[in-house]
């Protein structure tokens, strides 16, 4: 990890166990870029999330939100890609078109159908409107995860631009969405043998230190 090359006026608001949160914890690190963490609790009082200084800052009530220069940038996606034209190197999405379609298309894949169908206001709902009680939620988010990492593991066990990393052999955008998802389904017990593609990735990625001081395990608010 380099040492800040930016001005060290980031605040990101966050939790430890959000995915979302950990996806821009990850391309932080990668950056160099030192971010004052604001804890948001998703679970105390109803939600601190759902308070309103956070809903000032994120009308849609979800974490993380980033702070730069005074402005609050909601959406993990739009914040690295943010962080990405801001501080360009080290880059988080290959320069060339065809390349960068492919790391998206696999980012895309987690943060848009993966990742919505587990989160915690989902996982409510199930709970209130339906009934759902804990065995059948984890058994919904093992169902999506399950049928979104089998797509994502074809595509990258049978891609010559698969690398170390899910594109080539740099951390991008795709590992940054990999990797918290991963976290999410061993959470949830989720069988993760018929992915050997996608855990050897998570291996090597676990084993960069911008990865893994991007842990939930290892941030100041874990419990
Ligand atoms: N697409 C959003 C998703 C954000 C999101 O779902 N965040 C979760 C934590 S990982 C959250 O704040 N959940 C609170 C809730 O569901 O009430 C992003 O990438 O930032």
């Amino acid at each position: 990890m380099t040492l800040p090359a930016t001005p060290p006026d980031f605040a990101l608001y966050g939790y430890f166990r959000s995915s979302a949160a950990f996806r821009v914890r990850i391309a932080l690190n990668l950056k160099g870029i030192s971010a004052e963490q604001k804890s948001v609790h998703l679970l105390r009082g109803g939600g601190e999330h759902h308070g309103s200084d956070y809903k000032a800052l994120n009308p849609q009530e979800l974490v993380p939100t980033l702070v730069h220069d005074g402005h609050a940038i909601g959406q993990s996606l739009a914040i690295i890609e943010y962080l990405d034209e801001i501080s360009p190197e080290p880059a988080l999405l290959p320069g060339e078109p065809l390349a960068r379609a492919r790391v998206r298309q696999i980012a895309y894949a987690i943060a848009c159908d993966i990742h919505p169908l587990n989160n915690l206001r989902m996982l409510f709902y199930l709970r209130e409107r339906f009934g759902a009680d804990e065995p059948a939620r984890a058994e919904w988010q093992r169902h999506w995860m399950a049928k979104g990492f089998a797509a994502l593991e074809t595509l990258l066990a049978n891609s010559p631009e698969t690398g170390s990393y899910c594109h080539g052999d740099s951390p991008t955008l795709a590992d940054i969405c990999l990797i918290p998802q991963l976290f999410n389904a061993r959470r949830v017990q989720l069988d993760l043998a018929s992915l050997p593609t996608l855990t050897r990735i998570e291996g090597h990625a676990l084993a960069n230190p911008a990865f893994d001081a991007a842990l939930p395990k290892n941030q100041p608010d874990a419990e």
